[in-house]
């Protein structure tokens, strides 16, 4: 039978109008459970349902997933490859395309060595194609670098998990905890917008008696919910956490018993902090000694407590220590591994968690394992039938990549679900380093920015048609059912890979019949590994509603909470890391005299390809824009809808200011939902943290001119589209 008839048994509606698949939404981390409505004949998504009988959501959705079908039947579907010629990308078999994409791979791979050809994957992929990819990259082409838009993303929060408990699984406790805490901190993480659907949990835990409050330098939809907000100064929150545990430590609001028995390192940080008091800690994050003091009264007052930090904090270049700083807090409080209590690093991407777990970073093996482990290499080998000498080592960070391809050294990229060229830093430098490459190739839904500057565009799978799983930002891993065909010659991804890897030589490790026969494999791969899958297999998640990982054999039921009563690392303790304030690279100037802040939109998706396919959404948000305090605006005599030009050391960008008393003066924001000459990251800064290689996304200085109309700038704006392209 027909895998995506498989799909319907006992889902069939009683009149055979329509047929009901269990998926769930293809965008943020909370991967709310939706039903697909499916026309039986023709096998066509005419609808999305809400779930109420699922975990997560219940019943919700936000604007996105309820038209999340939408794209994957969009007109500019790419529908057939492309290859291009005489500088036109023109329609071209498979057969064509995949023999030019392995020649040319094979030819730069022979001139310039296996590592000339780097793979770039992406956090929407399911685990199968993650792992898949990652195996691809190692197995296939042979290449050391692989990495993934995951760097930009989660990579700060998880080495700073793996420093301080041993292990990075996003949240340390489920949804359902929320409204047990008593206490909630947010740090840089606009809930509101990102993970619209969550927010029931935190009004429930309001109502149950809890106080919030957020951190962020602009007043988010998040903060609107706050007991207390915190409006801070851009790249100082360090300061602040190292500020609250001062006075946490003076006050003796700390948990002694905590900090003996289940800890390490406690009087490094002690001293560290000590030089943090309320005055000075004030005078670096614009915040009143008393909000600073409440803070640390309130947290350890309450007899449950949870503190979540997202983006804000960690997309920059001392993010892990940004991160650090908080963690320091959670243990001294001690409020970790009971109910209600714990740390949460808000995943992004819909397999943002399960994408970092198996195998597509530059030194990550499948189940969490390390590149550069001996006995972990091993065990992959061993899985992957290779020899252990034959797997590369650890290879270049995402944005090094691109430092890489600039400087001739990597001449080949394959691209599976991201669109580097918009939502790298320092776009400029990107589209130079991809434009001057000998081959690239995208595998896409779309024509993005990054596959407009392809040699060869193969036309991939949307969520609605591949079956797989993905890890939801509670580490719960959940299960998408296939619903319809990809249209016209488009093909499922992970098919895409085995037939390149069948062209390459590798055909004998790349057999699978169905996505659940890759799982199957990762299961056993990631088996004894930090993020352990053995005991996880379709059936279970559909019984149980979704597996946490955790889950080591048949038996287990998975692991809702961790660290209950030990930490990940051998000795089974966490550690604390003193971490000193620094200030941000780039500080406002007389030239460039605001901070750039970016992030994003409830409406919009990452770089936008798919939501900006979707009439419903982009309606609501067609163009970019620029958030202005209206003391700055009154200082530059700007007005609403009026016209300006942002210059950073890096680019110059034009938007139309929208004026919000909800942003601090010092502050100007830009969401990064578009691509071309609106894409903020033409301004952004490519300054790297040392230990996570996460770019500095949220704070450079720029500097603004008013331009002298609307159709000014407009005029510019369209001349400047013409000519892109390679
Ligand atoms: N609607 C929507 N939802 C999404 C996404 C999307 O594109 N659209 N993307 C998904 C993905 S991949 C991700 S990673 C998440 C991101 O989720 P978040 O990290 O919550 O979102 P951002 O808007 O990037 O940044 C969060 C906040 O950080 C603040 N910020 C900036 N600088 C600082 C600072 O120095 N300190 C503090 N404390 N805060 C600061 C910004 O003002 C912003 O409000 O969202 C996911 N969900
Ligand atoms: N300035 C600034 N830049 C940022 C950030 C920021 O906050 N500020 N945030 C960073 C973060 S957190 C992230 S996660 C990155 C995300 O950056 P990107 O990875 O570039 O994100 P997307 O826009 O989701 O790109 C996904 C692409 O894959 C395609 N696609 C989606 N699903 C599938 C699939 O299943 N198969 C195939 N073949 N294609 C698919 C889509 O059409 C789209 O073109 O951006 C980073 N860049
Ligand atoms: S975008 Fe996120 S919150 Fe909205 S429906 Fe999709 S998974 Fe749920
Ligand atoms: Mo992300």
């Amino acid at each position: 039978m027909h895998r995506l008839l498989q799909t319907f048994q006992g889902k069939v509606d009683q009149e055979l109008k329509e047929l009901g698949v269990a998926s769930h939404c293809c965008y943020c981390s909370m991967q709310c459970a939706i039903e697909l409505r499916v026309e039986p004949v023709q096998l066509r998504v005419t609808g999305v349902q809400t779930v109420k009988d699922f975990p997560v959501a219940s019943g919700r959705a936000c604007p996105k997933g309820i038209t999340a079908h939408e794209h994957a039947r969009h007109w500019e579907r790419l529908t057939m490859p492309l290859i291009r010629k005489n500088g036109q990308l023109t329609m071209a078999t498979w057969d064509e395309a995949l023999t030019a994409i392995t020649d040319r791979f094979r030819a730069i791979q022979r001139n310039h060595g296996r590592d000339s050809v780097a793979v770039y994957g992406g956090g929407s992929l399911t685990n199968e194609k993650a792992y898949l990819l990652g195996k691809f990259a190692r197995v296939a082409l042979r290449t050391r670098n692989i990495d993934y838009n995951g760097r930009y993303c989660m990579s700060s929060a998880a080495a700073a998990m793996n420093k301080v408990f041993g292990l990075d699984r996003g949240m340390t406790v489920p949804l359902h905890d929320i409204p047990l805490a008593k206490f909630i901190l947010v740090v840089g993480a606009n809930i509101a917008d990102c993970q619209p659907t969550m927010m029931p949990y935190f009004r429930q835990a309001q109502k149950n008696g809890a106080k919030i409050v957020v951190v962020d330098p602009r007043e988010t939809g998040m903060a609107k919910v706050a007991d207390l907000y915190i409006p801070i100064k851009p790249g100082t929150d360090l300061a602040l956490m190292n500020g609250i545990l001062h006075v946490m430590i003076e006050e003796n609001l700390i948990d002694e018993d905590f900090i003996k028995d289940r800890t390490i390192g406690f009087d490094e940080v002690k001293n560290t902090v000590r030089d943090y008091p309320p005055e000075k800690v004030s005078r670096i994050t614009g915040i009143s000694m008393e909000s600073i003091v409440k803070i640390a009264r309130w947290y350890s007052e309450a007899e449950t407590a949870i503190v979540y930090t997202a983006r804000g904090i960690e997309q920059q270049a001392r993010g892990v220590d940004n991160v650090l700083s908080c963690l320091n807090l959670v243990l001294a409080s001690g409020k970790i591994g009971k109910p209600g209590c714990g740390y949460g690093a808000v995943t992004g991407q819909g397999n943002g968690q399960g994408g970092r777990e198996h195998g597509q970073k530059a030194d990550q093996l499948p189940g969490y394992r390390s590149i550069e482990d001996p006995e972990h290499r091993k065990y992959i080998a061993s899985v992957w039938g290779v020899d252990e000498i034959e797997l590369p080592g650890k290879g270049k960070s995402a944005y090094e990549l691109f430092e890489a391809m600039a400087d001739g050294e990597i001449k080949g990229l394959f691209v599976l679900a991201s669109n580097p060229v918009t939502s790298s830093p320092n776009s400029n430098l990107v589209r130079k380093a991809v434009a001057g490459l000998d081959t690239l190739v995208v595998v896409d839904l779309f024509l993005s920015e990054t596959a407009k500057m392809a040699d060869i565009v193969l036309p991939g799978s949307a969520w609605t048609e591949d079956e797989g799983t993905m890890t939801n930002l509670e580490g719960r891993v959940i299960l998408r059912r296939a619903a319809q065909r990809p249209p016209g010659q488009a093909r499922l991804d992970w098919q895409i890979l085995c037939d390149l890897a069948d062209r390459l030589g590798k055909k004998q490790y790349f057999s699978y019949v169905t996505p659940e026969d890759i799982f199957e494999e990762l299961r056993l791969a990631s088996a004894g590994g930090k993020a352990d899958y053995s005991g996880i297999s379709y059936a279970k998640i559909e019984q149980q509603k979704g597996v946490f990982w955790p889950c080591p054999s048949d038996e287990h039921p998975g692991t809702e909470r961790v660290f209950t009563d030990r930490f990940a690392h051998p000795h089974g303790k966490a550690v604390f890391h003193p971490v000193e304030f620094k200030e941000a690279r780039e500080l406002p100037s007389q030239e460039y005299p605001y901070y750039l802040t970016t992030g994003r939109l409830m409406i919009h998706y990452l770089t936008g390809v798919q939501t900006r396919r979707t009439v419903a959404l982009n309606g609501k948000c067609p163009d970019p824009y620029v958030e202005m305090h209206p003391v700055t605006a009154a200082a530059n005599r700007i007005e609403d809808g009026d016209w300006v030009e942002l210059t950073t050391r890096r680019g110059k960008a034009k938007y139309q200011v929208k004026i919000t008393s909800s942003i601090r003066p010092d502050t100007l924001f830009v969401p990064m939902h578009w691509e071309h000459e609106q894409s903020v990251n033409l301004l952004t800064i490519p300054e790297l943290d040392p230990v996570s290689r996460m770019p500095e996304f949220k704070i450079c200085a720029v500097s603004l001119r008013k331009l002298k109309s609307e159709q000014e700038g407009e005029r510019e704006h369209e001349q400047e589209k013409v000519g892109l392209g390679r």
